[in-house]
């Protein structure tokens, strides 16, 4: 009886001691506010102001509120589309640079309250809110920093004003999931009738870190963009283009909106302190508010397709705009892009070769950790290599030969950023054939390379910055050549 305890407490001492623990974080690592944003991929864009009916890109800021006024407004077919081509959300522009509220703002009488649109009784984005809910889709506000209607536009009370906006915006209208600070200023403005040029310190004059505050006060899992975070970057173009090279980390201390900083957005640091992802946003149109002469100029799905791949699939959220028109509504155009942009995305996703497959690692860690957890179909499992480990190998064994043209990896980024170089690989007659070369993975890469015929593919992890932790490997047979 004694020897029978004895060993049983080794075997328990032994198993506790053998536990193979993950690995440790590295670097910095996305907040659970971020995480949620990560997961969000893909979301739409709203320009919608004054500009819609004066056919400009930039309100001058002395327009008539009375020219707001929309004939058919409907922030559900905004939201059921959004929702139906796949789309996760919706950001509207509450106030863009002409300084025109969707809302009736208490602090001005430059709002939907002085328009025809629903005699004055209008808000836009409460309907857009209730939309939102009804098509389960989150809201996101955009709030212009520069107004070009304000009197005190360019002296300390605006800030003040601006506050009590985002005030309102954040206190009265439900969850907000991104609040969109622009970095945009032309200088030039109407300014409450002054009819000048007011030059602002980007760096000083906003006195950011205060208004932060606010935003994590009142709504503290949303995430702030802009140029410098501090949540999400912008990417830096304005062209749907993420950057091959994309690491989620940004050293954005000195940093700020509207500085000189576009050349480094892209890529993000390699070192950087914070965890900062970029968002691509780009228009369907070559504008971003509606104009009617481009209505033969929306995006084409195949081009909004290549978007995808150079956005979401370069470890970036695409926010994509869709500007409603005059009545109030996504122009049919526009629409029909959509439409045929998710049914493309549905047959080039539509079956992952990869799940459910054998896989094998160089390098494992323990069973907790192990190879098949690539290809689960789970994202919150992981492979992870031991920890001195900076390089291994992973090899999908298919069974048979099949024809594959797509691959999708995922880092689980809760862990940190760690990828630096990658490269994909296909064995077929008793050879491996080179793929794809790559840098950065972080939450998700997507890469093409022409059909090809394998029986099993290897990817090798040749530069990390600590142990290799990958949470998915799909494969796929996408339609075409
Ligand atoms: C820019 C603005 O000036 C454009 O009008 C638009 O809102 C774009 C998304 O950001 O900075």
């Amino acid at each position: 009886m004694k020897n029978l305890g004895l060993s049983l407490i080794s075997i328990i001492l032994f198993s506790s001691c053998t536990k193979v623990t993950p690995p440790e974080p590295y670097g910095p690592v996305p907040s659970e506010r971020q995480l949620a944003w990560h997961y969000m991929e893909y979301y739409m864009f709203v320009h919608f102001t004054v500009n819609t009916f004066t056919d400009k890109e930039w309100g001058y800021g002395d327009e008539k509120e009375s020219i707001f006024n929309p004939t058919e407004l409907d922030c559900k077919q905004w939201a059921r589309v959004a929702s139906e081509a796949g789309m996760k959300g919706i950001i509207i522009t509450a106030k863009h640079h002409d300084g025109f509220c969707l809302w009736p703002s208490e602090f001005t009488e430059h709002s939907v309250k002085n328009s025809p649109w629903k005699n004055g009784e209008g808000d836009v984005i409460w309907q857009l809110r209730k939309a939102c809910d009804e098509y389960g889709l989150k809201l996101g506000i955009y709030l212009s920093p520069w107004d070009r209607n304000s009197a005190i536009y360019g002296t300390p009370e605006y800030l003040t004003y601006y506050r009590n906006q985002l005030t309102e915006l954040l206190a009265n209208y439900g969850n907000i999931f991104e609040v969109w600070f622009d970095g945009a200023n032309g200088g030039d403005g109407y300014y409450g009738g002054a009819r000048e040029t007011r030059r602002i310190d980007n760096k000083t004059y906003y006195d950011w870190l205060f208004t932060h505050l606010i935003v994590r006060e009142l709504q503290p899992n949303a995430v702030m963009f802009s140029d410098a975070g501090p949540d999400v970057r912008w990417v830096g173009n304005e062209r749907g283009m993420g950057s091959l090279t994309n690491w989620c980390l940004l050293n954005k201390d000195d940093m700020y909106p509207g500085g000189n900083f576009a050349h480094i957005l892209g890529s993000g640091h390699e070192d950087g302190q914070y965890w900062v992802p970029a968002e691509v946003d780009v228009s369907i149109r070559p504008g971003w508010f509606y104009h009617k002469n481009q209505d033969t100029l929306v995006r084409s799905p195949e081009n909004l397709m290549e978007l995808y791949y150079s956005s979401v699939g370069r470890n970036s959220n695409l926010l994509l705009n869709v500007p409603p028109d005059t009545r109030g509504l996504l122009h049919e155009n526009d629409v029909k892009a959509l439409m045929g942009f998710r049914e493309l995305l549905d047959k080039e996703f539509e079956f992952d070769i990869a799940q459910g497959k054998k896989v094998t690692a160089s390098n494992t860690r323990g069973k907790e950790f192990k190879p098949s957890n690539t290809v689960d179909g789970n994202n919150k499992t992981y492979w992870a290599a031991k920890d001195e480990q900076l390089t291994a190998e992973l090899i999908i064994d298919f069974g048979t030969v099949t024809e594959v043209n797509r691959i999708l990896l995922q880092e689980y980024i809760k862990l940190g950023q760690r990828v630096q170089e990658f490269k994909v690989e296909a064995y077929n007659n008793g050879e491996w054939i080179h793929l794809v070369d790559g840098t950065t993975i972080g939450n998700k890469v997507i890469r093409k390379f022409p059909v090809t015929l394998a029986s099993k593919i290897k990817v090798t992890v040749t530069k990390s910055k600590a142990c290799p932790v990958i949470s998915n490997i799909e494969l796929y047979r996408a339609p075409g050549d």
